[in-house]
This record gives C-alpha cells, sequence and structure tokens, in this order.
C-alpha cells in the first residue's frame, strides 16, 4: 500500500465531498464514519453532495437473524455486477451483544466481493449507538448515491424491531422469511408484510418451504422461492424488483 490511510490525512469538507463524487472508496467510508459519529465535517461534506445526487435503485433487505438475507445480498450483489452495475451494500447490524457476531459473519459470506471496487460494503453497529441509527443509514446511502452506486442494497432486521424503518431508505422492500417457523411468520403478516413489496421464501431446499409459500401467497402478491446458498430463484427475484422499480417510476416515483 505505502499511501498514508486518509484517515489520518487532514481534509476539508469540499475536498472530501469531491473525492465522494470521484468515487474514492477510501472517502466513501471515512464521510460516512464522520457521519456515524456526527462530526459536523461530515454534515458539511454531506451538504456538497446534494447537488450530484445521482438517482439509485435503493432496495431493503428485511427478515429476522437467520433467514439468509445476507446470503441473498451475497448473490444479488453478483447478478447486478453481471449486469455492468456498482452496488453499494449496507448492513444495519441490529444484534444484542450477546448475538453479537453477524457482523464479522456477513464480512466472511461476503469476501468474494472484497476485491471488486464495484461493490462497497459497510456494515452499521447499532451498539453504543441510541437513535442515530436511521439517520446514519439515510446518510450513508445518500453517500454511496454520490459515489455512483447504481444500486444500493440495505439489510436490516423487521420492522418494530429496529430502529431503521427500512421503508423510509429503500424504494422496494423485499421481506425474507425461512420456512418452518409458524410463529415467525405470523408474526411477518402483522408487521413486515404490510411494507414488503416482495416476500422471499428462501431456505427452499427445506421440506416446510411448500406449505409456506402456498400459507404466504394468500396474503402477499409476490412470493419469490429462492434457495440463497445455490442461487436458485435469484433471477427471479432480480425480475421481480426490476418489475417494481418499473412500475414505481410509470407511478412517478
Ligand atoms: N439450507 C439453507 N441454508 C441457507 C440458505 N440461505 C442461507 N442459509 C444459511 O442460513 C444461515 C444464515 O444465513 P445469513 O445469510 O447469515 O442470514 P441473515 O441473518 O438473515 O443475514 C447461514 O448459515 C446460511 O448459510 C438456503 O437457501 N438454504
Ligand atoms: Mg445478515
Amino acid at each position: 500500500m505505502g499511501t498514508v490511510p486518509l484517515e489520518l490525512t487532514p481534509i476539508s469538507p469540499s475536498e472530501l465531498a469531491e473525492r465522494v463524487k470521484a468515487g474514492d472508496i477510501r472517502a466513501v467510508s471515512r464521510l460516512i464514519t464522520l457521519l456515524e459519529n456526527r462530526d459536523p465535517a461530515g454534515s458539511a461534506a454531506l451538504q456538497r453532495l446534494e447537488a450530484s445526487t445521482r438517482r439509485a435503485d435503493v432496495i431493503g433487505i428485511t427478515g429476522y437473524p437467520g433467514a439468509g438475507k445476507s446470503t441473498l445480498i451475497d448473490q444479488l450483489a453478483t447478478a447486478y455486477r453481471r449486469q455492468g452495475r456498482k452496488v453499494g451494500i449496507v448492513a444495519v447490524d441490529a444484534t444484542s451483544p450477546i448475538t453479537g457476531g453477524a457482523i464479522l459473519g456477513d464480512r466472511i459470506r461476503m469476501q468474494d466481493h472484497a476485491l471488486d471496487d464495484g461493490v462497497f460494503i459497510r456494515s452499521m453497529a447499532t451498539r453504543g449507538r441510541h437513535g442515530g441509527l436511521a439517520r446514519a443509514t439515510h446518510e450513508a446511502v445518500r453517500v454511496l448515491e454520490a459515489a455512483g452506486y447504481e444500486v444500493i442494497l440495505v439489510e436490516t432486521v423487521g420492522v418494530g424491531q429496529d430502529e431503521v424503518d427500512v421503508t423510509n431508505v429503500a424504494q422496494t422492500v423485499v421481506a425474507v422469511v425461512a420456512p418452518g417457523l409458524g410463529d415467525e411468520v405470523q408474526a411477518m403478516k402483522a408487521g413486515l408484510l404490510e411494507v414488503a413489496h416482495i416476500v422471499v421464501v428462501n431456505k427452499g431446499d427445506r421440506e416446510s418451504a411448500d406449505s409456506t409459500v402456498r400459507d404466504l401467497s394468500e396474503w402477499v402478491a409476490k412470493v419469490i422461492r429462492t434457495v440463497a446458498i445455490k442461487g436458485d430463484g435469484i433471477p427471479e427475484l432480480i425480475e421481480a424488483i426490476a418489475e417494481h422499480r418499473r412500475r414505481n417510476k410509470d407511478a412517478g416515483t
């Protein structure tokens, strides 16, 4: 490497903003950290990005821990890269300190993308922060948009359990459920399914997947079965997301 880490170099908000707009990955990381820390230099740089903000497709991937969100995102990122689009991933870790191994797990799972500078992955931790996470997540998405990321995937735990309301940040919300969890599905119906545009029944390799798909199909228009670990159902999910975007664009949003 041999270069001075950007973290240690003094840099003005306007220069930081320029570097972000040029797509400089270290500048993107640096600015998101400043924003997470509520550093005034972060807000100053963010203001300078507004004029350049491009419109990315922002897709929320939400559901309970273990449903397979990160595995799906990994597959989606691969598929969008094949389309030649730059992909930003913001994983909001809302886990408690007790179960807090998720971030490392996500990093390892997404290592395939580590050498691809068309994929930017950022974890936002809840721990130790009170109330600021929703705002920081929003701001991170804006930074990634300004840096030219064309698809932004935001991973969150379900609505109501999470201080990030994914519906405010994403144009398309995908709820992920794993089959065989009766209580979970009931809870999803009450909350998440109301805001989801697309429901994914992941772990479609499990026997109980059929009945979960049948059950959910009575509640939501679009149910897609996937096996994220194998990539099954990913093209269908990509198409469903694209179709949702097209419909929204036609409707002028
Ligand atoms: N059998 C099976 N396991 C899966 C599938 N998708 C993910 N998993 C596994 O489920 C676990 C949780 O996945 P992860 O993506 O971390 O879930 P997240 O907590 O929702 O992000 C991991 O061990 C995955 O390998 C699938 O389609 N089938
Ligand atoms: Mg995850």
